[in-house]
């Protein structure tokens, strides 16, 4: 059984995502960040960094932080969603680190200074904006005649995709990057994406893209 320590956000939903897509058990436990309960000292004993998502596999006794080496655990313990060839498993790494330092960090940033403090500080507002729409740009050009982000679907779309179903906040108009919107609308029809989602808690629909 894995223990699942989560809240309805992107790095969140990418590790439910996963576990839907993978049909193994666990049991989601609801860390609040809007309360601080990120800060409690036990939770610190499973994510040192105070941050959601974190795991424990009771399996083999390992408690993991962050989403990105969550979902190469699983990856490579289930042996599923992560190429077996050492190029495609670069690939995998490539747009996996491009996820984790630039689609989701400069989003965040984004949904920070552009949705909840507009106005405060207009340059930062201006650069996040900038470099959110830049990053949809790479993606869309990526996705050029493809149907997932390296070729076959993996974990790289888990991790792309929650980021993505917030491009409301992002004030990204997904009509813009046609190749991204097909690929959302995809992921968004995927059953396990769905259930994902919904972890820990339903608090809106999907984004319809
Ligand atoms: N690099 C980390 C980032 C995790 C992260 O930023 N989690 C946010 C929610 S999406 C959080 O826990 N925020 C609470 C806080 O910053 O206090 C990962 O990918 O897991």
């Amino acid at each position: 059984m894995i223990d699942l320590y989560t809240w309805n956000t992107p790095n969140g939903r990418k590790v439910s995502i996963m576990l839907e897509e993978l049909e193994v058990p666990y049991k989601v436990h609801a860390i609040n960040i809007g309360e601080d309960e990120q800060f409690t000292k036990d939770f610190l004993r499973i994510s040192p960094n105070n941050k959601i998502p974190a795991i424990v596999d009771h399996e083999t006794g390992v408690s993991l932080m962050e989403s990105g080496a969550i979902l190469l655990y699983l990856a490579d313990k289930y042996g599923k969603f992560l190429p077996n060839d050492a190029v495609g498993r670069a690939k995998a790494w490539e747009w996996l680190m491009w996820q984790m330092g630039g689609f989701g960090p400069m989003l965040g940033q984004t949904h920070h200074f552009a949705q909840f403090n507009p106005g405060i500080a207009p340059y930062a507002e201006e650069r996040f904006l900038g470099e959110t729409r830049r990053l949809y740009g790479v993606l869309d050009k990526q996705l050029e005649g493809q149907e997932y982000i390296i070729g076959e679907y993996s974990i790289v779309d888990m991790a792309c995709w929650p980021w993505a179903s917030r491009y409301e906040w992002q004030r990204i108009d997904l009509a813009d990057f046609p190749n991204v919107r097909a690929w959302y609308q995809r992921l968004a029809d995927r059953p396990a994406v769905q259930r994902g989602y919904h972890i820990p808690n339903h608090v809106n629909e999907i984004p319809k893209g």
